[in-house]
């Protein structure tokens, strides 16, 4: 398929600037101004618009087995929402059960996503360990082209990785030219205080943020850090909802080491009082870990993104319908934790970012896109628009707007955390791969034309 999208500014995170950009298949082949374009070619209309390159989120969960059941979006009706939003590429997750061979683990998930609409990639959670699990590692880098590792901080008694594991799998991520990745909050901490909460009868849904203080998550995001320096590695840390962990991150940061933080959209935006809302269902729809905050918690989090303390945004998109939330009616800790967004992050984001000054354009593309192509080795593949780069584009209305709700998203689940929300900044054209997917409001997503997308170590690999 030959397309050209005309007339538009082009913004990378380096800079804005005129140019049609013709697309041949699933690459670009040419950005410039008054390009020719084949009597065949698709034209888009651009004028007015921005043309930036598809966003990358870097957290999702489709599909995911969690908490005793399973998320509401599987592996096409969720990318073919972030296709929507103009989010081309996922960067999902492999979760092996304790004592499960991460490799198995890894084929299963692979054949989850085989029905993907858009773009996807891995990230393999190590929540145990043993020579295997080291094994396993090298095979997923050196043949898989898997660069990073998660570990869940908390969990307790599920897949909570002790600092053993930690420490373990850091040293192997190093040895291979991989990054691990944490979702940092105390586990025993959380523990405790779940069980004082429900000791008092406090069971409900407002019990959750108390449950998973700043602290507690500032805890773990220090420990990760400090085990990341001793053992020389860098560390990515995921949904950083605090100012506490930032300050953690931001301190390292200007030590020299190598921390990155990824904020989520619904983190940047949403805050603390959801959890005390008279509609429990609401209530219970909010919950997921790191919890919402309170208000100063989110300014905190675009100085971080404005400051390049914070490189990426995403949305832990992992969403449970009313039903699955309702099994922790009684008791806040069996509610399925996990909310959604792939479809909104990046409305939300401009609206919420450039839409107000905190970003340029330029600077939403870095943190929506850019660096996590960068971070995760898919660069210049991914996150960017130039010669030679995947054509994953999306072109987008600043002038746009959309008003938000579980009505009329693509996303299932029926619970939208942005619902009523109206933003200005919307994707009129989405292209994956070189494919319009998402015109004007129609979505086009083709189950199964979604790829893998392998990502290289950042070291050769030596053992
Ligand atoms: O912790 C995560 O990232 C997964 C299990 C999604 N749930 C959540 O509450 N963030
Ligand atoms: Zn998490
Ligand atoms: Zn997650």
């Amino acid at each position: 398929m030959t397309t050209i999208i005309r007339g538009g500014t082009v913004v990378n995170a380096d800079r804005a600037f005129r140019a049609d950009v013709l697309c041949f298949g699933d690459k670009i082949v040419a950005v410039g101004e008054g390009l020719e374009a084949p009597p065949h070619a698709t034209v888009i209309d651009a004028s007015g618009q921005y043309v930036m390159p598809g966003g990358i989120d870097t957290h999702t969960h489709m599909q995911l087995p969690f908490m005793g059941t399973v998320t509401a979006d599987d592996f096409f009706t969720g990318t073919a929402a972030g296709l929507a939003g103009g989010t081309t590429t996922i960067m999902d997750f492999v979760i092996p059960d304790p004592k499960q061979s991460l490799l198995e683990a890894y084929h299963t998930w692979r054949g989850w996503a085989k029905k993907s609409a858009g773009d996807y990639t891995f990230h393999v959670a190590v929540t145990w360990w043993a020579d295997s699990v080291h094994a396993d590692m090298g095979t997923l880098v050196r043949d898989h082209g898997v660069n990073s590792f998660k570990h869940f901080m908390a969990y307790k008694n599920a897949i909570m990785a002790d600092d053993e594991t930690l420490v373990k799998s850091f040293t192997r991520a190093l040895e291979l030219g991989a990054i691990p990745t944490v979702h940092a909050e105390n586990g025993e901490l959380v523990f405790q205080l779940q069980q004082d909460l429900l000791r008092k009868g406090i069971t409900g849904p407002s019990a959750h943020p108390l449950s998973r203080p700043p602290e507690v998550e500032a805890e773990a995001a220090n420990r990760a850090i400090a085990i990341a320096n001793v053992l020389g590695t860098p560390v990515y840390i995921v949904h950083v909802s605090c100012a506490e962990s930032l300050d953690a991150i931001t301190r390292a940061r200007a030590k020299g080491q190598r921390v990155y933080g990824e904020a989520l959209a619904g983190h940047l935006v949403i805050d603390d009082s959801v959890y005390y809302s008279s509609d429990l269902e609401f209530a219970r729809g909010h919950v997921m870990s790191p919890p919402f905050r309170g208000k100063h918690h989110q300014a905190a989090l675009w100085q971080g993104l404005q400051g390049g303390n914070l490189h990426t945004t995403a949305t832990d998109h992992c969403t449970f319908c009313a039903e699955q939330k309702a099994a922790g009616a009684d008791n806040f800790t069996k509610i399925p934790n996990g909310c959604g967004g792939v479809e909104d992050r990046m409305s939300v984001v401009w609206d919420a970012g450039v839409g107000t000054g905190k970003l340029t354009p330029s600077e939403f593309v870095r943190v929506t896109s850019t660096n996590a192509a960068q971070i995760f080795n898919m660069y210049p593949r991914k996150g960017l628009i130039a010669v030679g780069a995947d054509a994953d584009i999306v072109v987008w209305d600043p002038q746009g707007t959309r008003t938000i709700s579980a009505k009329t998203q693509f996303a299932k689940g029926g619970f939208n955390v942005f619902e009523g929300r109206t933003v200005q900044g919307i994707p009129t054209t989405t292209l994956s791969a070189g494919n319009v997917v998402f015109s004007k409001g129609e979505l086009r997503a083709v189950e199964g034309a979604g790829r893998h997308i392998d990502r290289p170590a950042f070291a050769p690999v030596t053992a």
